[in-house]
C-alpha cells in the first residue's frame, strides 16, 4: 500500500475552506458537480454526523432496501421519488461508488440525503467504500480526471467518512448487511463493537461482512474462489444458526447481480410473511443489464419490487 501510504501522507493537516453547506447540500441532492473547496466542505460535516452512528442501526416501521448503486444515479432518485421518507425509511446496503456513469452524482446525493433526512435514510458500508477498492475499480481515476491535482485531498476525505458508515441494520426480524455473516460472527454484539475508522477494514469479521457471498454447496464456511484473498463463502447451517441464536428470521444482502435483479436462497420458516427463504439478496445498479430491483418492508410482509 505505498501509494495510499503516499497519499495519506499529503493529505494530513488539510483543513476545509469555508463553504455555504445549504447551497452545497442543495446541488447535491440535483446531482449538479461540486468544486473540490465545496466537496471539502461537504464532507467534513457528514464524518461528524456518521462517526456517531451505531454500526448495527436499528429500525422500525416500512423499510425499503437498495442493492448496489455503483454509480447509478437515475435509480437512486428514482428510490425516493417512488418511497417518500415520510413513509418509509431507505436502507442503501453499500456499493455507491466505482463501475457506474454517475458516481459523483450518486454518492453526494446519497449522502446529502442522508444529512437531510433526520434517520430516514440509512447508508450501510459496502465493500467498495474503501480505498483499498476504490483505488482499483473507477472512483480514484475519476476523482483524478475531475479534480487534477487535488484529487488525492477527496480520495482520502470521501474513504475517510465511508470508514464511518455502519455495517449493519437491524429491522424487526430482518438483519441487512452488504456482503453476509463473516466466519467467527456469532452474537449482533460482534457487530455493535466492531471498530469506526476502520478503513480499509482490517477487522476480520468486518471484512467478511462486507465481502462474503452465500453458496448452497457450502454447508458451514469455505474458501470464496471468485474473489479471492480472505474473503468466505457462507452456508446454510452458518446462517441458520446465527439467525437462530440472535432471534432473528432472515437476511437481506445486496453485493452480487443475479439476471433477475434479486435471488431467494436457503428454503425455510422466517416468520415474516412474503419471506419462504432465508435469505434475500438484491442488486439496483441498471449496468449491469439486470433490472434494478428493490424489497419493500411493510413492518410484517416482504415484497420485492422492480424499480
Ligand atoms: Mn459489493
Amino acid at each position: 500500500m505505498k501509494l495510499l501510504d503516499k497519499i495519506l501522507s499529503l493529505v494530513r493537516g488539510r483543513r476545509a475552506p469555508e463553504v455555504d453547506l445549504e447551497k452545497v447540500m442543495e446541488k447535491s441532492l440535483k446531482g449538479k458537480s461540486l468544486s473540490f473547496e465545496e466537496t471539502m466542505a461537504f464532507l467534513n460535516p457528514l464524518e461528524g454526523r456518521l462517526s456517531k452512528e451505531p454500526q448495527l442501526v436499528k429500525v422500525d416501521g416500512k423499510v425499503v432496501f437498495v442493492g448496489d448503486t455503483h454509480g447509478d444515479f437515475e435509480s437512486s432518485k428514482q428510490v425516493f421519488e417512488k418511497f417518500p421518507t415520510e413513509e418509509y425509511t431507505i436502507i442503501f446496503l453499500g456499493d455507491y461508488v466505482d463501475r457506474g456513469k454517475q458516481q459523483l452524482e450518486n454518492v453526494n446525493f446519497l449522502l446529502a440525503k442522508y444529512l437531510q433526512s433526520k434517520g430516514k435514510v440509512i447508508l450501510l458500508r459496502g465493500n467498495h467504500e474503501s480505498p483499498v477498492v476504490n483505488i482499483n475499480y473507477g472512483f480514484m481515476d475519476l476523482l483524478y480526471h475531475t479534480f487534477s491535482s487535488e484529487w488525492p485531498f477527496l480520495f482520502i476525505r470521501y474513504n475517510e467518512v465511508f470508514a464511518n458508515l455502519p455495517y449493519a441494520a437491524k429491522v424487526g426480524r430482518l438483519l441487512a448487511v452488504h456482503g453476509g455473516i463473516a466466519e467467527g460472527l456469532e452474537d449482533l454484539k460482534q457487530i455493535e463493537d466492531l471498530p469506526k475508522k476502520d478503513m480499509i477494514p482490517s477487522n476480520k469479521i468486518a471484512f467478511q461482512i462486507l465481502w462474503n457471498d452465500p453458496s448452497d454447496r457450502v454447508e458451514e464456511f469455505d474458501d470464496n474462489v471468485s474473489r479471492g484473498g480472505d474473503t468466505r463463502y457462507y452456508g446454510r447451517k452458518a446462517l441458520e444458526r446465527f439467525l437462530r441464536r440472535n432471534k432473528l428470521g432472515g437476511l437481506v444482502r445486496a453485493h452480487e447481480a443475479y439476471p433477475e435483479g434479486f435471488a431467494w436462497l436457503f428454503k425455510g420458516r422466517t416468520g415474516i410473511e412474503g419471506m419462504d427463504h432465508i435469505l434475500l439478496s438484491i442488486f439496483t445498479c441498471r449496468y449491469y443489464g439486470i433490472p434494478p430491483t428493490v424489497a419493500v418492508f411493510d413492518g410484517s410482509r416482504m415484497e420485492v419490487m422492480r424499480l
